[in-house]
């Protein structure tokens, strides 16, 4: 039997890592009072928090993971050659080897490989079909002038929905753009791996396989955002029909072989804190990818990263694939958010791969969504534990590029992403108290407005004030 990693997990209740921990890094509880001025003064957005001051970060799984000790050891050996690095020829190796793709051009992170392809393969006037969204890949969808539909099956927005495989296309839904705007108006089918927005949830292999033919039919490229597709993988191996035998690694390969490129954000399953790559199957896209990549962000065998990054990638691409690593990864946001479902929090349904969605529509009912209930949580969050999130609902949607209206998306979230190798159960126990604790004071949080939007992405640097004097009354 292929899969020894999913047999060991049946013996456990958790499932233990697969490492022990060699070097720690000192965190500091704060007061309630501390905590109280920072987050005033960060303007009630945690991207604006200082990280000295908060406690149990799960602001994101991007960039935070632990490395292991042979990341680090490769660092030392990382060739530095402005061109033609060994380097480079060790990321291109395992990218092919584990991805299955022809070609590889690296990026300093994922968003770089977006904005090339964005910019190579759309025409002003196109419309990129997308399994919901993800901020920066529609950002520059929408920058190179395209219109971002959403084909994602329905139950992708409902939190309560337990359906296995959220992250499914609505063939119908692409059927029905294909006949209205004509196949030549659609540039590339964008599916992402175990969307983010929506709580971490997995396509199928069933539907990724059905999607190939269509788009085939129409010569449609499938272009995956690949960055966190070794999650989608553990859910497929384990909820799907015929794989629960079949090896991560093995999983991953199909899924690729079912789509004709990839971008990826090297700073979640990669298992690195810089680093990305654009890897497709087409050479004319390699050809224009290489030309443009020296524009923006260096020779396309570096790509922005320096020799080191590239080795740590590289390990991370053939660390990333092991069965166990992947189990126990999953197992402790499942931990998490079975804890909370325990205690009647509302979280997305079901748990996903990469972190724990608290529902604030649920969670705050008193809050409408014009006076940003996620943000509120998020920063109301943060006083009570010191643990900090990120607001997933309808500050991160931003506006419609058109009219200028705000987007009103029907999920309303605060995500914990939880970085990789990073904490233990024990400060999972931590951050569930501290949910729970918010939860019965939760009638106390007031609405947030904005005072300050930037034009691009808004979410990372927005300023709010609480509707009352304070954001939790006394
Ligand atoms: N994701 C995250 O925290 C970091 C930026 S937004 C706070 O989830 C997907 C699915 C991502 C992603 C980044 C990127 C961009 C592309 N696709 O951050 O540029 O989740 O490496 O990747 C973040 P980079």
């Amino acid at each position: 039997m292929e899969n020894d990693g999913n047999q060991k997990k049946k013996k456990f209740k958790v499932i233990p890592p697969p490492y022990r921990i060699k070097m720690v890094e000192r965190i500091e509880m704060t007061t309630k009072e501390i905590r109280e001025k920072a987050m005033e003064k960060a303007s009630y957005n945690t991207f604006l928090l200082p990280a000295d001051l908060v406690y149990i970060d799960l602001l994101t799984d991007s960039g935070t993971t632990a490395m292991s000790s042979n990341q680090w050891s490769r660092m030392m050996l990382g060739d530095e050659a402005y061109a033609g690095s060994k380097s480079f020829d060790r990321l291109d190796g395992a990218v092919k080897e584990i991805y299955g793709y022809k070609y590889v051009v690296p990026t300093h992170q994922g968003r770089a490989a977006e904005h090339l392809m964005s910019r190579i393969l759309i025409k002003p006037g196109d419309y990129v079909p997308n399994n919901m969204y993800f901020t920066t890949r529609r950002a520059h969808q929408e920058m190179a002038g395209a219109t971002w539909i959403d084909v994602s099956i329905d139950q992708a927005h409902e939190p309560t929905s337990n359906h296995q495989f959220k992250g499914d296309i609505d063939l119908k839904k692409l059927k029905t753009l294909i006949d209205e705007v004509g196949a030549e108006k659609i540039p590339y089918m964008s599916i992402e791996a175990n969307i983010n927005m929506g709580g971490g949830q997995p396509f199928s292999m069933r539907n990724l396989k059905a999607l190939k033919i269509l788009c085939d039919k129409h010569q449609i490229p499938v272009m995956l955002d690949g960055t966190r597709l070794v999650e989608n993988a553990y859910f497929i191996q384990q909820r799907e029909m015929g794989y629960k035998v079949k090896s991560i690694k093995k999983i991953v390969k199909e899924i690729c072989s079912y789509t004709n490129g990839a971008t990826v954000s090297g700073k979640k399953d990669a298992l690195v804190n810089i680093g990305g790559f654009l890897a497709c199957n087409d050479e004319d896209l390699f050809t224009e990818v290489k030309s443009l990549v020296v524009v923006f962000e260096g020779l396309h065998t570096y790509g922005g990263l320096a020799g080191r990054d590239l080795e740590a990638m590289a390990c991370g691409i053939h660390e990333m694939v092991d069965d166990n690593h992947i189990a126990a990864r999953v197992n402790q946001i499942e931990y998490l958010g079975n804890k909370l479902l325990e205690a009647n929090v509302p979280i997305v349904k079901p748990i996903g791969g990469h972190g724990i969605f608290l529902d604030a529509k649920r969670f705050l009912p008193h809050i409408p969504q014009k006076y940003y209930p996620a943000q509120a949580l998020t920063a109301a969050l943060y006083i009570v534990s010191g643990v900090r999130g990120m607001e997933r609902g309808i500050v991160s949607a931003g506006r419609d590029p058109e009219t200028r209206e705000e987007r009103k998306p029907k999920l309303e979230l605060v995500r914990l992403a939880v970085p990789r190798r990073a904490y233990t159960n024990t400060h999972m126990d931590v951050v569930a108290e501290g949910i729970i604790e918010l939860h019965n004071i939760r009638k106390k949080i007031s609405g947030l407005k904005m005072t300050f939007e930037p034009k691009q992405l808004r979410f990372f640097q927005a300023q709010f004030k609480p509707l009352k004097n304070e954001l939790i009354q006394k």
